[in-house]
């Protein structure tokens, strides 16, 4: 087992639903430890940024959008393989394919809508932790 840091996102659908506590009670029921965390409105020029690599798929424009609908909260999450682990409590990208009981299943309505990010890799996950945060707002416990 290694311990590993991750980024996760609670998209603008899930806090505007008011389950940011609920989502971060299932990270820390699952070890995962909140080692930075913050709310922000993402400026456009930001969310194109973080999502540069998918510049060229055609829902590009669209997640862009939905992701500068409203405010969203970030933060570092570290354990255990936290980069699948993770990934395992988010569920699959379209919440109607996701396993009961993940975060998707529970809280998202779409695929665009789909409440949380998180890195895939853990080359990924270190960029993206890199994008939000200076090395000195982690706080490792
Ligand atoms: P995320 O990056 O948000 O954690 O999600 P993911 O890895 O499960 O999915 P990814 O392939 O990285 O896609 C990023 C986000 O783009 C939206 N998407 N829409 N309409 C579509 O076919 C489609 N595919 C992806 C989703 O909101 C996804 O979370
Ligand atoms: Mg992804």
């Amino acid at each position: 087992m290694a311990l590993e840091r991750t980024l996760s996102i609670i998209k603008p659908d899930a806090v505007a639903k008011n389950v940011i506590g609920e989502i971060y009670t299932r990270f820390e029921k699952a070890g995962l430890k909140i080692v930075a965390s913050k709310m922000k409105h993402l400026s456009r020029k930001e969310a194109e940024g973080f999502y540069a690599v998918h510049r060229e798929r055609p829902f590009f424009n669209a997640l862009v959008e939905f992701m500068i609908s409203g405010p969203v909260v970030i933060q570092a999450l570290e354990g255990e393989n936290a980069v699948l682990t993770h990934r395992d409590l988010m569920g699959a990208t379209d919440p109607k394919k996701a396993e009961k009981g993940t975060i998707r299943a529970d809280f998202a309505d779409s695929i665009d809508a789909n409440a949380v990010h998180g890195s895939d890799s853990l080359d990924n996950a270190a960029v993206e932790i890199a994008y939000f945060f200076a090395s000195t707002e982690l706080c490792p416990r």
